[in-house]
């Protein structure tokens, strides 16, 4: 799921380029908003041997760096990811519990660092947080995360079997929630038990100028994905809070094939310079140099793939879809840069259009304004539905379709009354103009202490 840039960064007025530019600082980190766990310190499976045991690949300790080689693990994961489906259903509806009986899920894909000698010279505010980011990132919080990861791929390999012409969008909904739901053994419809594990926020299926932020909402009019369509399939998973937001893009039509592979190089090459220090503002530039070397070409017309301004990769919090830094595809000052202990949202969108988007109407979900507590003013539906919100999303971003699962009806007044007091937010389809195609590639990434794990890194993309 996409952060939109704060309002300052959109596109002014006369439609000139107001040039972005966001926080100078890492902004302070808050123990609760990282989550520190208690634990002892897990091994990282780094060192890349084909060990196929992934219980024994969760206890080995204190392994060095191996010197800043990547490593060949695509057969190997190849081989995993196959062996974790052999007795999966289709359409995905056993839960991973009962596939994986020892409860060890499989590791994305482990990338060292390009410069590893750090560990050798820390300051002592650098060893704290190394030590922070090392008890953090324990084996309760890695073993979520990848059972979050691996229910993502395991849905979206499902998804991209019937994401052809003829489906319709709410199909694809009810089998990305309905997938995810059953794999994480959590239905979502008992009081907080969509707080445990579940969706991370509303499906995200945005068809060709729709940048981002659609959903199907219950009752609306049907779409039908068709031949010509581009159409982008960003869904998150939670489990514990922890949340993998990965997307892809699906197109029938080859013409589009130059502007995926633009989208998807410039995902990767973000994720490339991901890591512990890496400076934001490079990660962009890294991202848009990428990005525009592509061009489409449409109706006979050679069109230049232009990275959008105006939405960025994020940080993710514990069940909060968006921290505080921001990762924008086009060159953007910044001092931020990522730390150690940091969990980041890699995406990119790439479009034929102008690379600016607006909002659209319409809504896509809502999410709690944590700052905001309720005046005595609220009138009753309005405190019964925030009640609702609170006991069965937290900060998690929802939408109508979530809360209709939930049997919660006739909400629209209670959530008037809830937005009009800024105690929860909207969020808004964001559009570039019509007739231009949009494509977007996302991962999430682990900056671990010792390499970075892109989590949900599966043989498809
Ligand atoms: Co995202």
């Amino acid at each position: 799921m996409g952060s939109k840039t704060p309002e300052g960064d959109h596109e002014g007025p006369n439609g000139s380029s107001s040039c972005s530019t966001i926080a100078d600082v890492n902004p302070p980190k808050s123990a609760s908003a990282s989550g520190l766990l208690p634990g002892t310190l897990d091994g990282e499976g780094e060192n890349g041997d084909d060990d196929e045991d992934d219980a024994a690949a969760a206890i080995k300790l204190g392994h060095e760096p191996t010197n800043g080689k990547k490593k060949k693990r695509k057969n190997n994961q190849k081989k995993k990811s196959k062996a974790s489906k052999a007795h999966q259903a289709v359409p995905p509806r056993i839960e991973l519990d009962d596939l994986f009986q020892d409860q060890c899920y499989p590791e994305g894909e482990l990338v060292q660092y390009a410069c590893s000698n750090g560990n050798l010279r820390r300051t002592t505010a650098e060893e704290l947080r190394h030590q922070a980011a090392m008890e953090k990132m324990d084996g309760e919080f890695l073993n979520d995360y990848r059972k979050a990861a691996e229910t993502h791929r395991q849905v979206r390999h499902y998804v991209q079997t019937i994401a052809k012409p003829g489906v319709s969008m709410s199909t694809l909904a009810d089998e990305i929630e309905g997938g995810v739901r059953a794999l994480v053994g959590h239905q979502g419809i008992g009081t907080g038990d969509a707080l445990k594990a579940g969706m991370g926020f509303p499906t995200g299926l945005a068809l060709n100028n729709v940048a981002a932020h659609w959903t199907p909402n219950p009752g609306a009019k049907e779409v039908i994905l068709q031949y010509d369509d581009v159409l982008k399939i960003d869904f998150g998973v939670h489990v514990n809070g922890r949340i993998v937001d990965s997307a892809f893009t699906v197109a029938a039509n080859p013409v589009y094939d130059n502007l995926l592979a633009a989208v998807k190089a410039a995902t990767n090459a973000g994720l490339q310079e991901a890591g512990i220090d890496a400076r934001i503002d490079h990660i962009s530039e890294r991202i848009q140099e990428t990005m525009e070397s592509y061009e489409v070409e449409l109706n006979g017309k050679t069109i230049p793939v232009k990275a959008i301004r105006g939405l960025t990769g994020h940080d993710i919090l514990r069940y909060k879809i968006h921290g505080e830094k921001q990762v924008p595809f086009v060159k953007t000052k910044s001092n931020q840069r990522m730390e150690e202990g940091d969990v980041f949202a890699i995406e990119t969108f790439g479009s034929t259009g102008r690379g600016r988007i607006r909002d659209d109407v319409g809504v896509y979900g809502y999410g709690r304004n944590e700052g905001m507590t309720p005046s005595g003013a609220l009138s009753r539906p309005a405190k019964s539905l925030l009640k609702t919100i609170d006991d069965n999303f937290g900060t998690l971003v929802f939408s109508r379709r979530y809360l209709e699962h939930l049997g919660v009806k006739n909400y629209h007044l209670g959530m008037k009354s809830l937005l009009s007091e800024g105690i929860v937010d909207y969020y808004e389809p964001l559009i570039d103009i019509p007739g231009s195609y949009v494509a977007q590639f996302e991962h999430t990434v682990l900056i671990k202490p010792n390499c970075k794990e892109v989590i949900s890194r599966g043989d498809d993309y």
